[in-house]
């Protein structure tokens, strides 16, 4: 409690918001002004009247708010929270992919390092990416997708799209197995199966919906279902459990967690605040150059 009371008073005096993701501990997501996904947040950074954004999440969503509000200070309460995903590709590879197929367009998934984005054409999240790839490109145009093979994966099987795709996955997502939403489904018959596309192929086939986790909280609170089953990394169920406080969530797999996403505590937000650290930076072509791809996404934005 002491904890919590000085962040506040230390917020308050920096003129600083605290944005969480939705995979953060709940004890992060009940001090954070907003809790979201990675584009919801980084749009949150970018119109908050507050000076200092403290980022509880992974370094590539904090690269994404600093591009997006390259004149705020971006803060992340530990630097060495990396997404794995992200850190699957170097910008050196994707211009060795680049140069490869000289004619492709490029889409990233926002789970890529700035340096990746500042060379794709158009960026895109789970809850997008259909939309981008059926309004940024045309027809014959040849689309190299990086740097998830799963997601990558599910698109095809949406838009009737091949991709040049990148062997990359998320380690927390594919620890969820096909046999898991089999036993939870006979161990939970009336629920409804939701998972997130990062998912390997047998795992979203298996599944009754396939949602990003903007697009899974949205749904649940429209939906008439009692009950739920998660595919998913698992802190998500705090805030499902906290808006739906009459629906019963259970996690597809208790061994989808994210170790980065739990490496942000509340004493590493409370030295955050005091030292002004770690202070997220990216170099000014690199940033200019993912800014472009990130607009391009938001742009799009209906
Ligand atoms: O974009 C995000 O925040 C991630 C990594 C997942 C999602 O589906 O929201
Ligand atoms: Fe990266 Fe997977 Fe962790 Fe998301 S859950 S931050 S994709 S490693």
């Amino acid at each position: 409690m002491e904890l919590v009371e000085k962040i506040n008073r230390l917020k308050k005096e920096r003129n600083a918001v605290i944005l969480a993701h939705n995979y953060q501990l709940p004890e992060i997501q009940d001090i954070a002004d907003y809790v979201g996904d990675s584009l919801g947040l980084s749009l949150q950074a970018s119109q908050t009247p507050a000076d200092v954004i403290v980022f509880c999440g992974v370094y590539f969503m904090a690269e994404t708010a600093k591009i997006l509000s390259p004149d705020k200070t971006v803060l992340i309460p530990d630097p060495k929270a990396g997404c794995p995903m992200a850190d699957m590709m170097t910008a050196e590879e994707i211009r060795k992919l680049k140069a490869q197929h000289p004619e492709a367009k490029v889409l990233c998934y926002v789970n890529t390092t700035a340096g990746v984005k500042a060379e794709c054409d158009v960026c895109c999240t789970s809850g997008n990416a259909e939309r981008i790839v059926r309004e940024a490109f045309q027809k014959d145009d040849e689309i190299i997708f990086v740097p998830d093979q799963y997601l990558a994966h599910y698109l095809s099987t949406l838009t009737g799209r091949n991709f040049i795709v990148w062997k990359g996955y998320c380690p927390s997502h594919v620890k969820i197995l096909p046999e898991d939403i089999a036993k939870k489904r006979k161990r939970y018959p009336l629920a409804e199966v939701i998972v997130h596309p990062e998912c390997p192929p047998g795992v979203t086939s298996a599944a009754d919906q396939v949602l990003s986790t903007e697009g899974m909280c949205n749904y649940i609170q429209a939906s008439e279902a009692g009950e739920f089953i998660i595919g998913t990394e698992t802190g998500i169920l705090h805030r499902m459990q906290k808006e739906n406080p009459g629906k019963i969530f259970y996690p597809a797999s208790e061994r989808a967690t994210c170790p980065n996403m739990k490496r942000t505590t509340l004493e590493k937000v409370l030295w955050s605040l005091e030292e002004m650290g770690f202070e997220v930076t990216v170099p000014q072509d690199t940033m200019n150059r993912a800014r472009t791809c990130l607009r391009r996404m938001i742009e799009k934005k209906p």
